[in-house]
């Protein structure tokens, strides 16, 4: 069955089971909110609903139920490849199933249907100062990809309708999952490459197009496959996600929400962490080593120097991980099995600061988890295939957040979720009902 018949099934057959948690259920209490978690970030309240994914403290991720090495071993691989294609990725994503080799097939098909990026949204692109960060180039092209979308066109045809207005989700998430590597593409090679374009090779999948399209090694195109999947999804309360999931809540399109979610991936607490590693890591470089060998000892200076200057050490920490982030591992074993990256300095130097920065940030004593996250990790491997532009690396960040952040609206229309509107308090009110010992509930 094709993908979007199988979803159609897959929604109407989920359908009942949300409906009969509001009815019947509505009103059972599985959380409570306290002072610090207002004031907080909203950090661990639970209030917001994803199947696609779901992240524990200590495991890590697991998308529709599979850890990471579960995920790469069960998916059917790119041709000669170890690695799953991004298309059968998402095909698992959005439905749940591992698909077959002639699922993915039709996928592949579909996105080659689904991946002409029509001009104007280059030209918008390149109407931009060259020195704006490529992350507002991204977030301009999807925003320009808008005037086409399916859903807002279906929203104002007079013909709404809330059963079936997530196939339009879908058609425009699909769209936007298959257009925007290359758009990526087209952003690296006007910053970086002089504007020398390359048009997409209508044989290649999604990750393999795009390690052709910025002018990559073979090898590249397991970089890319294997760096958009881990970067999919992060369950629901994430910026970007959560973003993306507000955003849409209000029946804004597709290309609306993402682009306030990558908006919002650009932050350097969040997807811009990844920019910031190789910033700090060859600035340690420059200013602590001078031609010396990196040593335990500089590297702990300089992550000291770092939090004495209150900064954060970028890479580290998690709002909700307290352990190492899978992600991390799954790339440290992808540099550790390649021959000439294992041995790479800058991937030495980054194996240094995992043995160091945990440390220090314990004794620090502020950071609830001392451990690396996804993008400790991350630069490094693009930094060896000759992507030094690391002002770069969140856009590639924000090419596989859309996987996710797409399968999650698609399904939130599915289900029919409501608009997002959190009630907010003053603060006399919480002083308030800080003297009294908490508010009273009727
Ligand atoms: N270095 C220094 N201090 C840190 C720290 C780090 N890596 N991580 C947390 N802290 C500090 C916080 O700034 C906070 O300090 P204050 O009390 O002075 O405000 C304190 O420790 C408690 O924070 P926390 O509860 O442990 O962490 P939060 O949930 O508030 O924040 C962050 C989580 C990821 C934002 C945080 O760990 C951080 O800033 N890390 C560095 C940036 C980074 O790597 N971001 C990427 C995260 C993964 C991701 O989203 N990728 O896209």
């Amino acid at each position: 069955m094709a993908l979007k018949e199988t979803l159609k099934q897959k929604i109407e057959e989920f359908r009942p089971r949300t409906t009969k948690l509001v009815k019947e259920f509505g009103k059972v209490i599985i959380d409570q909110v306290t002072i610090d978690q207002c004031i907080g970030g909203a950090r661990d309240i639970r209030s917001l609903v994803t199947d696609i994914s779901y992240l524990d403290p200590q495991e890590g991720i697991r998308f529709r139920g599979k850890t990471i090495p579960e995920t790469f071993e069960a998916l059917p691989k790119a041709p000669g490849s170890d690695y799953p294609t991004v298309e059968s990725f998402w095909y698992f994503l959005l439905t749940g199933d591992v698909p077959t080799q002639a699922q993915v097939d039709e996928v592949v098909a579909e996105f080659k249907v689904r991946q002409v990026v029509p001009q104007y949204v280059f030209d918008a692109i390149r109407a931009l100062p060259k020195e704006s960060h490529p992350m507002v180039m991204l977030s301009v092209g999807i925003l320009a990809l808008q005037k086409d979308s399916k859903f807002a066109g279906f929203y104002n045809s007079g013909k709404f309708n809330k059963m079936t207005a997530w196939e339009y989700v879908y058609e425009d998430a699909s769209d936007l999952v298959a257009r925007i590597a290359p758009i990526a593409a087209f952003i690296y090679n006007l910053k970086y490459r002089g504007d020398k374009q390359i048009a997409v090779d209508p044989k290649l999948d999604m990750g393999a197009n795009f390690a052709h399209m910025i002018g990559q090694s073979e090898q590249y195109k397991d970089v890319a496959r294997m760096y958009f999947i881990l970067h999919s999804d992060h369950e629901s309360g994430n910026v970007s996600a959560h973003t993306t999931h507000l955003v849409h809540s209000a029946l804004s399109d597709p290309y609306y929400a993402y682009c306030a979610g990558l908006c919002g991936l650009a932050g350097p607490l969040h997807g811009l962490a990844n920019q910031e590693v190789l910033d700090w890591t060859i600035k340690f470089q420059e200013k602590y080593c001078k031609g010396v060998e990196p040593t335990k000892e500089l590297v702990t200076k300089a992550l000291w120097d770092t939090l004495n200057a209150g900064q954060v050490v970028p890479g580290y920490g998690h709002a909700v991980l307290r352990k190492t982030d899978p992600r991390y591992m799954s790339q440290r074993e992808f540099c550790l099995k390649t021959p000439g990256l294992k041995d790479d300095p800058l991937f030495k130097l980054v194996a240094m600061i995992f043995e160091t920065a945990p440390g220090v940030l314990t004794e620090h004593g502020k950071a609830k988890n001392p451990w690396p996250n996804v993008d400790a990790q991350s630069g490094v491997i693009q930094w060896y295939y000759g992507l030094r532009e690391w002002d770069y690396y969140t856009v590639l960040f924000g090419v596989g957040r859309a996987l996710g952040c797409m399968a999650n609206i698609t399904w939130d229309r599915g289900l029919g979720y409501a608009i997002e509107r959190p009630k907010s308090v003053t603060t006399p009110m919480l002083e308030k009902w800080a003297a009294e010992g908490g508010r009273k509930l009727a």
